[in-house]
């Protein structure tokens, strides 16, 4: 998996360079491009080319100037803490917890450590599918499985005082979770990925609390085993360009207090995040009202 693109500058990328940009990320999942040097708008208008950017929906992650960036930082700006800083330390793909989670995602670290190394790391979920015993993948096809954020909110200097369950409580109302498949279809390529994260799903529908846990842990462990990973030890002036449906990834801070920001755009594309895989499996329908959970689908 991955391209690396050396000789390009983004911000002047002709529309065929954006089609076949676009070409190479279904196919290889991400793009690392070397020696960029964009300015913030710049950043921005360039993102634009490759679809709709997307805003996150909690606003203490924005750009003061441009909602539509993402920002991962512990730099302070005019004495005031900007954006979120220790983001996405977790297996995850980006906004997994939305009805529809983001397409594309473009990162462009603003500060790199000094002395830290900055890490990301990718595990490719088509082959962890196909990897899959026979037994796994008959449970999991027509299956399907609650995302939520929750316990990876990040307190805030304004919740001080706030009982823990206030909070759960105000999460879940601005973001009460999704029901994707466990197993998805890329709209582009037609390929399967297996459809969880650690960081963000909680539950498969349909089954007791133990065997869902059980479940889930299992495919976990099988994740965090993959040999199908890739580490990208970020360097200064790379961006990276990625497919947020058939890979997983987190981030690997060294946990020094070193200044470190990072600028993330989010892309929708003018596809579906998946097809339906299949009905040819006789596959379960779609839960038909899947946002009224019972408690015990909600328990985590
Ligand atoms: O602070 C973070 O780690 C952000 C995470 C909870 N969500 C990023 C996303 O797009 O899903
Ligand atoms: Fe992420």
């Amino acid at each position: 998996m991955g391209v690396v693109i050396e000789d390009l500058d983004l911000s002047k990328v002709t529309e065929d360079q954006v089609a076949e940009i676009r070409r190479l990320v279904y196919d290889h999942k991400f793009i690392v491009f070397r020696h960029q040097d964009m300015g913030t708008d710049e950043y921005l208008r360039m993102a634009r080319r490759f679809g709709r950017p997307q805003v996150y929906f909690q606003d203490h992650y924005h750009h003061p100037a441009h909602p539509e960036i993402f920002v991962s930082s512990n730099v302070p700006e005019n004495g005031r803490k900007v954006g979120v800083s220790g983001t996405g330390r977790f297996w995850h793909t980006d906004y997994q917890f939305f009805d529809e989670p983001l397409s594309t995602v473009f990162m462009y670290p603003q500060v790199l450590p000094d002395s830290g190394v900055r890490e990301t790391t990718f595990v490719d979920m088509e082959r962890v599918w196909e990897d899959l015993s026979e037994e796994l993948r008959v449970r999991l096809e027509g299956a399907y499985a609650f995302h939520e954020v929750t316990w990876y909110y990040k307190v805030q200097p304004s919740d001080i005082d706030r009982a823990l369950i206030d909070l759960v409580k105000s999460i879940r109302q601005e973001s009460p979770g999704a029901v994707h498949p466990m197993v998805i279809r890329h709209p582009v390529t037609g390929k399967r990925s297996l459809y969880v994260s650690e960081g963000f799903t909680s539950r498969v529908l349909g089954l007791p609390v133990a065997e869902s846990r059980a479940l889930l842990e299992e495919l976990f462990e099988i994740i965090d085993g993959s040999p199908h990973r890739h580490v990208h030890p970020w360097q200064e002036g790379d961006v990276l360009f990625w497919d947020n449906r058939g890979l997983i990834h987190r981030a690997m801070d060294q946990l020094t207090d070193e200044p470190s920001k990072s600028y993330r755009i989010g892309v929708y594309d003018e596809f579906p995040f998946y097809e339906m895989p299949g009905n040819e499996a006789g596959n379960l329908a779609r839960p038909s009202d899947p946002d009224r959970l019972t408690a015990s689908d909600r328990a985590s």
